[in-house]
């Protein structure tokens, strides 16, 4: 398998890279801070078509690959995974399962302004009593006219407070469906705004529906073809969550390695000692590891080949690799690592949830277990973000 990125995924990265070290970086630590996403970011991005690295052109995308969008995602994520997240969620989560499964209407009013980062997309699947067991969600969908009313609670929806353009499961009368919701619907409200460990710059909120009126040109697919849609957007969304740990985990390292270079202790720099080299050899080797498992994961996808087990393992492992990995480099830091002043403590912070949504590294071992066992062949391969 040749991962040699081609000339324009090169160019893409480092346009990528430039950016996030010019307007990202600067600003991570007061965002964290703050707790404030950057709504004023958001142009920025759009004008860089980072808001739709892997949408059609003709959609208003840039038509790139997806493994082009992966690079972007872990340059974003690399200076801050909180930006990383809120582009994730929109692009794969959101934006494209309108663009394969929607009708050509649906695409051509919703996709172009999410593209332009005028809508920033959400994903609203999970609820407080249906997390890894999606399937159990109980938002309802009432057949009302020509449409429905969604009546229902949805939990820790990412960007699901900005307004913009929302994905809701529902169960109604034929099973589990997916919608298209307007963010500033009536009634569609936050319940909650909720205060986490890390990832301060991206906004996660529960999202109330009380009785929103969704007409029928907006369900998305077939009706009870949602938890299908559900199930092979996240295996598309998975890599992009393995993109965004493997970009935190580059910045644990990056670091990580010019601190061993510069911090001096008994008359010799750090980096000489046998047992920071091991750490840092490491650290080395299993952040390469994890980049060849997600590229190999885009570039399956890119293909059109099953990427399901393959997204699984690359999230598996590199959510694992940040993780350990930051906390590693707080060590390396020592108490300098320990404090405000440098960003490895905000890395750690960070990293934990990578091995937590898109579906929690228990999932992704019994989605693996259950391929590599030959006990999947009902999950098709897919139709939507996949
Ligand atoms: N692509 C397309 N369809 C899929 C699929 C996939 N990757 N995986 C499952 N399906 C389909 C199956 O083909 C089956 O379809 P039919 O009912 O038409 O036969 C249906 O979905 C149910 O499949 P299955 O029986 O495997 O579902 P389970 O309830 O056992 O769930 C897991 C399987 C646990 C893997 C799934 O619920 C899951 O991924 N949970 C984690 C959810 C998650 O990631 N939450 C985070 C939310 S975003 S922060």
């Amino acid at each position: 398998m040749d991962f040699e990125l081609t000339s324009e995924q090169r160019e893409i990265q480092a346009v990528a890279r430039e950016f996030a070290d010019a307007e990202i970086a600067p600003h991570a630590a007061e965002w964290d801070r703050e707790h404030r996403f950057p709504h004023e970011l958001v142009p920025k991005l759009a004008e860089l078509g980072f808001m739709g690295v892997c949408i059609p052109e003709e959609l208003g995308g840039v038509g790139a690959d997806f493994l082009s969008y992966m690079l972007v995602l872990e340059e974003i994520s690399r200076a801050d995974a909180g930006i990383g997240v809120t582009v994730a969620v929109h692009t794969s989560a959101a934006t494209l399962p309108i663009a394969k499964l929607g009708t050509d209407e649906q695409r051509e009013a919703l996709v172009p302004p999410m593209a332009r980062g005028e809508k920033v997309g959400a994903f609203a699947l999970t609820e407080s009593g249906a997390g890894s067991d999606a399937r159990s969600l109980r938002t309802r969908a009432e057949a009302e006219g020509d449409g429905w009313r969604l009546t229902g609670t949805k939990q820790w929806i990412t960007s699901g407070s900005f307004g913009g353009t929302v994905l809701v499961f529902a169960r109604g009368d034929e099973g589990i469906s997916c919608f298209v919701v307007d963010g500033q619907a009536d009634g569609l409200s936050v319940s909650k705004e909720h205060s986490k460990m890390g990832l301060h710059s991206s906004s996660t909120v529960d999202l109330a529906l009380d009785g929103v009126l969704v007409p029928r040109d907006r369900l998305l697919g077939e009706e009870g073809t949602g938890f299908r849609i559900a199930m092979s957007t996240l295996d598309g969304g998975r890599i992009g969550i393995a993109a965004q740990a493997l970009g935190i985990a580059q910045a644990a390292y990056d670091a990580a390695r010019a601190y061993a270079l510069e911090r001096r202790q008994f008359g010799r720099r750090i980096g000489e000692f046998g047992a920071i080299q091991e750490k840092v050899a490491d650290m080395a080797t299993e952040i390469d590891a994890a980049r060849l498992l997600v590229y190999r994961a885009a570039w399956l996808r890119d293909r059109g080949e099953p990427h399901g087990e393959a997204g699984a393992k690359a999230k598996l492992y590199a959510s694992s690799v940040a993780r350990r990995w930051t906390g590693e480099a707080i060590q390396i830091l020592g108490g300098y690592g320990f404090t405000t002043e440098f960003p490895v403590e905000r890395y750690y912070r960070d990293a934990k949830i990578t091995e937590i949504y898109e579906g929690t590294s228990e999932i992704q071992r019994l989605v693996i277990a259950r391929s590599v066992l030959g006990l999947a062949e009902r999950a098709a391969p897919v139709a939507a973000g996949a």
